[in-house]
């Protein structure tokens, strides 16, 4: 395990399995996942609380999960300056679309790095990218994982 510990937020049990490629691609790669469901509506003082002292606690980044009126990302962004990647997620009436609006039309000053919907698996790529900026093992680790995928993605066509 390596000394980078990340907390991967869903705003409901039911996100589960939608943001399990992001504690599983963590683990890839060592990095610790602490996930817990918090929900910015339904348990706001706890994500204030874990939020605002985050880099005290060691937290290097935060993935925060949501659907439809997604605004943990945002709420937690508010509450820390370590970086938030939010996960915009599928399901309900609008299937994605208001989470990730809600998810990546963040103020100026207060960044929210957006990627697709139910996109958990590049959240935590893209946590892992920005920890091997100052991380020579971890960035190598990276560029084999990306070397592996180009491999996987030029084989012959599915029949
Ligand atoms: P339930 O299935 O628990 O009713 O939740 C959750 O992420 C979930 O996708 C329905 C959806 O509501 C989302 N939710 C949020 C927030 N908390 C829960 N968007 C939040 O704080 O942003």
């Amino acid at each position: 395990m390596s000394q980078y510990k990340v907390a991967v937020l869903m705003g409901s049990p039911n996100d589960g399995k939608k943001m399990a490629p992001a504690w599983e691609t963590l683990a890839q790669f060592g990095v610790e996942a602490d996930v817990r469901v918090l929900s910015a509506h339904r348990n706001p003082a706890e994500v204030a609380a874990l939020a605002s002292t985050a880099r005290d606690e060691g937290y290097a980044a935060f993935i925060c999960g949501a659907g439809m009126a997604a605004h943990l990302a945002g709420v937690v962004a508010a509450h820390t300056t370590l970086p938030v990647v939010g996960v915009p997620l599928s399901g309900g009436a609008l299937n994605g679309v208001d989470a990730l609006y809600s998810t990546v039309q963040m103020p100026r000053g207060m960044p929210v790095a957006t990627v697709a919907v139910d996109g958990s698996l590049n959240a935590a790529l893209l946590v892992v990218e920005m920890l091997a900026i100052t991380d020579g093992d971890l960035a190598a680790a990276v560029a084999a994982d990306r070397a592996a995928r180009a491999e996987a993605n030029a084989g012959p066509p599915a029949t």
